[in-house]
């Protein structure tokens, strides 16, 4: 089968790109990094791609005069390189309706939470501060609402004695990049199905749970 041709769009530091091209890079892997975009042209994120060879473009959204033609730019480079699934790792510009719609089922998210807990910024530290015993991610399709859309994979760690929000970020991190991929790969393999704002997993009701204490 031809691997899934993935685009993954970043603004920073890019360990989530590097986790994503780490298990396409192994053999059997049913999907492919074929384009990094970075609206930054300092992220480190396309030092990454440039070590492991893959092709990246800046689209600094400074260029532009609207979101629109920005997220225009962006959607010309995604379909002329034949992506079938953009991966946001990272990416912290806001996309409009209208290119979340163009991409329905197509465009998938990672945030640092189990969701719906905290949407939005400063996570780690919402999750201390309601004195949380588990924290971790999600992955989930895009939709116009932000971190709202339906979830695929969510990974749980501990919430540890001791913790601070640095120790905190680096547990739930490390089940990003295992989460990530996983989603990826279920994906690629055509296991995931949009059912309305559910999604399907081997027609089971999601998401997939991967919950060590489980
Ligand atoms: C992010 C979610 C939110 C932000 C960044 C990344 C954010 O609020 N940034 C500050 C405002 C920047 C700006 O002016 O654009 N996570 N778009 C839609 N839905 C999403 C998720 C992310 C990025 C874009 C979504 C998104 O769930 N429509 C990734
Ligand atoms: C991750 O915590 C991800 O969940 C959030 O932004 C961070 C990106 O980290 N959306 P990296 O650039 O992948 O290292």
């Amino acid at each position: 089968m031809a691997r899934l041709k993935t685009a993954v769009l970043i603004s920073g530091r890019g360990s989530n790109l590097q986790a994503l091209a780490a298990s396409c890079a192994a053999p059997g892997f049913p999907a492919e990094i074929a384009l990094v975009i970075s609206n930054q042209a300092n992220a480190a994120g396309l030092e990454h791609a440039a070590k492991a060879g893959i092709p990246a473009k800046v689209v600094p959204h400074r260029d532009f005069k609207t979101r629109e033609e920005f997220e225009t730019a962006l959607d010309k480079i995604l379909r002329a390189a034949g992506i079938e699934l953009v991966c946001l790792a990272g990416f912290m510009r806001v996309l409009t309706s209208h290119f979340v719609d163009a991409w329905r089922g197509k465009l998938i998210n990672i945030h640092p939470s189990l969701l719906p807990d905290f949407p939005g910024l400063d996570t780690h530290r919402r999750a201390l501060e309601a004195h949380k015993r588990v924290a971790g991610c999600s992955v989930h399709f895009v939709i116009a609402d932000v971190d709202a859309g339906p979830l695929i994979v969510q990974a749980v760690v501990p919430v540890l004695p001791g913790d601070d929000e640095a120790k905190l970020a680096a547990r739930v991190l490390e089940a990003e990049h295992q989460a990530y991929p996983l989603a990826l790969r279920l994906i690629a393999e055509r296991r995931v199905r949009l059912a309305g704002n559910r999604v399907e997993i081997d027609g089971k009701p999601g998401p997939l749970r991967l919950d060590p204490a489980a």
